[in-house]
């Protein structure tokens, strides 16, 4: 079977595609030339002289005439464009689905999720992509709700008339202002009306059966942050795809987020693809139970844009009574988007706020090495210590109000490894290299070609989630 067939790419309106957000401009240009009976291509010339000359074309059209942005979004929607995620999981993961996911009656067997998709400065098609692949690759009758949460988009990247439009299960919730992914998400969360809550992102395909593991676990113990691997998608077009090994994520005292060794490394009896125990979640991806998530305390809404909010949600997982599982047969694959596809910059005086916040509330006396490793870090500007972060009380109040355990028993039992971390940076900050490289990472041939993380960082094929 062709790589092509394999992946089951479906895209009869588009063949060629769009490359970049030029050429996206281009694309919808074109579609008004069709429209009003001029040849596309004389558009496509035009839009290339408009676009280079900083012209937004398709944004007036958005913003001011209502009829044009309401045929705009139809014809959007109408695009039939649909990816199927290949499936790269361990031949086990088929064999070991429990007989009752085939069942009719499957709906009533597990908990129901609502899925929530912060939104901002996306590209339409890779919101279009991310939509058909959940309705398309999912049992919908486990799922009463997507939320995207738009984070104050401009015109142009709001898409909620085409988000309504594309399925009766779309809601869309509009943030007045711009409130970074962390809070959108929490808004998510407390909007939610589903048992099981699962974060996704307006940027990734799922693979089909990628529910069943993560709703099992969560109704076996709704105490479980349930994480599925997260494949990299490497193109803007969603069609070529690496599949993640089963690593360990954790972090350095800096509270940023490290891919660490294989599971079998650390438990000689694992094997794949069973749930493995994970210090931390990479963030961004994972299904949660509603309830146990916004008892522990959600996610702190004084966290600004996003960077450390998954640290400090792991550290209150473990040490509130919950647990961290990350499921191999559970896949998602996710755009790492390279530096020129960000749509905004993330301040890392934010990122360094929010990681204090979480190293004020759940360090314990090892706060000191936060500051020694910020301090280390050359590229780093910001004065972690002097750094004000804000109030913190709630934070600090919620926690001994659920008697969560310290962070010595988080490191005994959870984290050792952190008692041997050394008390500097990370590799990859030092000398551009990546902190971790697989050696001879051992695979098997029979499914498609897996690729430890760590590799994609160290070819620059992808940045940290
Ligand atoms: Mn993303």
């Amino acid at each position: 079977m062709s790589k092509r067939s394999r992946r089951g790419v479906q895209d009869h309106k588009h063949t060629s595609g769009a490359k970049s957000g030029g050429s996206r401009k281009k694309e919808d240009m074109a579609r008004y030339g069709q429209r009003s009976g001029v040849p596309g291509w004389v558009w496509l010339i035009v839009g290339s002289v408009l676009a280079l000359c900083g012209k937004q074309l398709v944004e007036t059209v958005t913003q001011n005439d209502e009829g044009k942005r309401d045929k705009l979004a139809r014809r959007r929607v109408k695009d039939n464009v649909l990816v199927n995620a290949p499936d790269v999981r361990h031949p086990k993961c088929r064999e070991a689905e429990p007989e009752y996911i085939h069942d009719p009656e499957v709906a009533s067997l597990l908990p129901h999720m609502s899925i929530i998709i912060p939104y901002l400065g996306e590209r339409w098609r890779h919101v279009l992509l991310s939509v058909r692949s959940i309705t398309h690759s999912t049992n919908m009758n486990l799922v009463d709700e997507i939320i995207f949460i738009d984070d104050a988009n401009e015109p142009k990247y709001n898409y909620t008339q085409e988000l309504l439009m594309l399925h009766d299960k779309i809601k869309v919730i509009s943030n007045p202002e711009r409130y970074g992914v962390t809070k959108s998400k929490y808004i998510g969360a407390q909007a939610a009306r589903a048992e099981v809550i699962v974060f996704l992102e307006p940027h990734i395909l799922v693979v089909p059966g990628w529910e069943y593991p993560l709703l099992t676990a969560l109704k076996q113990d709704p105490k479980t942050l349930a994480q599925p691997l997260v494949d990299a998608i490497l193109d803007t077009e969603f069609v070529n795809i690496n599949a993640a090994r089963a690593q360990i994520s954790g972090f350095d005292w800096s509270l940023t987020h490290l891919w660490r060794e294989f599971p079998e490394h650390r438990d000689k009896k694992y094997q794949e693809p069973d749930p493995y125990p994970s210090p931390s979640s990479p963030g961004g991806i994972m299904a949660v139970s509603r309830d146990f998530f916004l008892e522990i305390g959600g996610y702190d809404p004084e966290m600004r844009e996003w960077g450390g909010e998954n640290t400090e949600l792991s550290l209150r997982f473990w040490q509130c009574g919950g647990k961290i599982l990350m499921f191999p047969c559970s896949r998602v694959a996710h755009w790492f988007r390279s530096a020129e596809h960000q749509p905004y910059d993330v301040n890392l005086t934010v990122v360094v706020r929010n990681k204090k916040r979480a190293g004020l509330v759940w360090l314990d006396d090892h706060i000191e090495k936060f500051y020694q490793l910020h301090e280390r870090d050359a590229a780093n500007k910001v004065d972690s210590r002097r750094l004000d972060v804000g109030d913190i009380s709630d934070r600090i109040a919620h926690r001994d109000r659920m008697q969560c355990k310290g962070m010595d028993w988080y490191i005994d039992n959870v984290y050792p490894e952190l008692r041997v971390q050394p008390l500097q940076l990370p590799l990859q900050a030092l000398s551009g290299k990546p902190h971790y490289r697989v050696k001879n990472p051992p695979m098997k041939v029979s499914y498609p070609k897996v690729t430890a993380l760590a590799d994609l960082l160290a070819d620059g094929l992808m940045e940290e989630l």
